[in-house]
């Protein structure tokens, strides 16, 4: 990372410069593909960031093509969500300085929101990291961004598989946990690690299991549930995040599958697929303590709330184009304005076949009910599976923070088929 400035001034402005360019990226020994990374590398550098102090990321383009970033997750202004819809697209050579003040803690993720299903699959996104002033630390802490990659006979990134990626979107046959396929990752017998996961793939589902030994869901989207939860595996669509605290295993030296296991989409996927391992390092003392309590979650509305409005997914056959993913029946959907103060609740419907991860910008959800039955347990969320034919209902408070704000499908093929909605949020 010698190309990345950072200066950090306590409590001041956090600042970063960023550059996306061409890369030779190692993505295992000796195979090298051609591909786009931030300042060199695949994923780009973990921008670490305070909860409540501004940051500044300085981003120039030096690809040959226009971009823009967009802050996965993150409550900031509308002009900064690095989408088409507020900024113009920064061209070849440009500069752009995003400015924003982080307000919740948790874990994030940034990646181009132009040209999505080509400059992802080639390497453009990273992890950002929101600590709060009493962070919780356990024994270690590791950040795992996976990702799925399909290579051609040459080794290198294939081509866009037309009509069918369109339709089922884009799965590699190379597995990767932070840019690399199939690492192993050392953690010490005896010690709790937090780790944090992003989903940076186009169209995977990773259904993930740590060698099928149980580990604790401390967080999603929006930062810590309200207490852990002991799982033995978890389901991350496309962009989605999660918080794990990981141990003690007892076993040294025994090695254990980061494995992804089958999940019937539609499409995809049919095996047990491995992403890497864990290699269980000689045994050290720990410290960690995982509370039993994480935070509150106050309710954001009552179970007799009002549905305000409906967004339903669907799947259209276009004489043009092979086939489209719309909203409401519409490519790109105009959805209606949303007043600022005015709380949301939203039926999200999927008319399709398919499972759809619903993801909207700017604003964490909760989920209220999935086919009228709870979820197990309250969180806060931007991105969240819509099931095939079924509805979610979600809630979400527009707070004063006005513009033109976005949701979409987070399989990127399907958002680029126009599965996505802009709304403007407007103080009455
Ligand atoms: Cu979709």
């Amino acid at each position: 990372m010698s190309n990345l400035d950072r200066s950090s001034q306590p409590g001041r402005v956090i600042r970063y410069r960023l550059e996306a360019g061409e890369v030779d990226w190692e993505i295992a020994p000796g195979h090298t593909v051609r591909g786009y990374g931030f300042n060199g590398q695949v994923p780009g550098p973990v921008l670490e960031a305070k909860q409540g102090v501004p940051l500044e990321i300085e981003f120039t383009n030096r690809l040959p093509e226009p971009t823009v970033i967009h802050w996965h997750g993150l409550r900031i202004p509308a002009e900064m969500d690095g989408t088409e819809v507020v900024q113009r697209l920064i061209q070849p050579g440009e500069t752009f300085t995003y400015r924003f003040t982080p307000p919740d803690a948790g874990t994030f993720w940034y990646h181009p929101h132009a040209n999505e299903t080509e400059q992802l699959e080639k390497g453009l996104y990273g992890a950002l990291i929101v600590r709060a002033a009493d962070e919780l630390a356990l024994d270690g802490e590791k950040i795992l961004v996976f990702d799925d990659l399909r290579t051609d006979k040459r080794g290198q990134i294939a081509k866009f598989g037309g009509l069918k990626d369109r339709h089922n979107g884009r799965e590699g046959n190379v597995r990767l946990i932070n840019g690399r396929s199939e690492p192993e990752l050392a953690i010490a017998a005896g010690q709790i690690e937090r780790w944090r996961i992003v989903n940076a793939s186009s169209a995977r589902y990773v259904r993930l299991s740590l060698g099928g030994v149980p580990f604790q869901i401390l967080g999603t989207d929006g930062g810590f549930i309200e207490a852990p939860v002991s799982a033995e595996e978890v389901l991350l669509p496309p962009g989605d995040r999660v918080e794990l605290a990981v141990g003690p295993f007892d076993k040294e030296g025994e090695l254990l599958d980061i494995a992804d296991l089958p999940y019937y989409r539609l499409a995809g996927k049919k095996g047990v697929e491995r992403f890497g391992a864990i290699r269980i390092a000689p045994r050290q003392p720990s410290t960690a303590h995982v509370p039993e309590r994480l935070r509150e979650i106050a309710p954001l509305v009552t179970d007799t709330a009002k549905v305000t409005r409906t967004v339903t997914l669907g799947f259209k056959m276009s004489l043009r184009r092979g086939l489209d993913f719309v909203v409401n029946g519409e490519r790109h959907h105009h959805d209606k304005p949303v007043n600022v103060g005015d709380m949301q609740v939203w039926d999200v419907v999927n008319a399709t076949m398919m499972d759809h991860p619903f993801h909207l910008h700017g604003f964490f959800f909760q989920v209220l009910e999935i086919d009228g039955n709870k979820p197990a347990w309250r969180s806060l969320e931007d991105v969240i599976n819509v099931p095939p034919k079924a509805t979610v209902r979600i809630a979400w408070y527009p707070d004063d923070r006005p513009g033109m704000w976005m949701y979409h499908c987070h399989i990127l093929e399907h958002h680029a088929a126009g599965m996505m909605g802009h709304f403007e949020v407007k103080r009455p």
